[in-house]
């Protein structure tokens, strides 16, 4: 049976990845740092065997603590999806929070940098293997007030870019998913509980839904070794850049 590591799979994009890849046959390695939602998850795909680890991707020893504890076969997964993360605030730079800043790029960047780490010996071992980064529309167009969090979106492309060609002669394929407006907890988390302005940035119109996304990334990750579907920006259909949308 094939496995499949996923991060940040206690809500939205990685939840329902996570969902689709069971349903493809996969086994699963899910984390985050909310326990309980993972374990609502594992009881949700019973009888697919799903490992639950909880951590937070900034703190690398305890990334590297919570893989330690996994089976060997475990540690070298099929797939990862490197997906954890979100933004923190909205603001122009000059009114931007530094806390905030240090979140986004601590969990977008060196997190995702953390888990390819503790896994990559595994799966460079193995020689083959697909690293599937989720990137952003906010890491290829900038938007007011976007700054950080378009920051650490473009540095995951360039990453995704850079690690696609170290690790070929690994036979580990990367590649990314770009999604627009999906609609998940990442507004909230955005906005700081705020669940008016969250909603509204979904208002008028039909955002992409968590599954949409793991449609693609389910397609990409299953293509034979001789395909890379390298990036895919996946957009709202009422949706024309990052924050042009086509509201009723
Ligand atoms: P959610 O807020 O619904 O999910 C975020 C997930 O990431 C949760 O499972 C959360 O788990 C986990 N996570 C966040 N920070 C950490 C951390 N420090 N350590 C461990 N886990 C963490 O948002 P989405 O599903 O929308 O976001 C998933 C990814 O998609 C993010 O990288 C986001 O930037 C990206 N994205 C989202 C878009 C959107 O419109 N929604 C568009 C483009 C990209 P827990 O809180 O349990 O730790
Ligand atoms: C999330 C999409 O446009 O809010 O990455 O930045 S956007």
């Amino acid at each position: 049976m094939k496995t499949a590591f996923v991060t940040g799979a206690s809500s939205g994009i990685g939840r329902a990845t996570a969902v689709a890849l069971a349903k493809a046959g996969y086994q699963l390695v899910v984390t985050g740092r909310r326990r309980e939602r993972l374990d609502e998850l594992v009881a949700e795909l019973a009888p697919v065997p799903v490992h639950v680890l909880t951590f937070d991707v900034r703190d690398r020893a305890a990334v590297d603590a919570a893989v330690a504890t996994l089976p060997e076969a475990l540690r070298a997964p099929d797939v990862l999806v490197n997906n954890a993360g979100g933004a923190h605030g909205l603001n122009p730079i000059q009114a931007g929070d530094p806390a905030d800043w240090d979140q986004m790029l601590d969990s977008n960047v060196r997190g995702l940098l953390n888990v390819t780490h503790a896994l990559l010996p595994g799966m460079t071992a193995r020689q083959t293997g697909f690293i599937l980064n989720i990137g952003s529309i906010a890491g290829q167009e900038a938007y007011a007030n976007g700054n950080v969090y378009c920051a650490t979106k473009a540095a995951v492309q360039m990453l995704t870019k850079t690690m696609r060609l170290d690790l070929l002669p690994t036979g580990v394929r990367v590649a990314e998913v770009n999604p627009g407006a999906v609609e998940t907890e990442f507004s909230q988390v955005r906005f700081k509980g705020d669940e008016a302005r969250a909603a509204k940035v979904y208002e008028g119109f039909e955002p992409l839904k968590p599954e949409d996304i793991a449609e693609v990334i389910v397609f990409m990750v299953t293509r034979p070794p001789h395909v890379t579907i390298a990036e895919v920006l996946v957009l709202a259909g009422a949706q024309g850049a990052a924050t042009t949308i086509n509201r009723k």
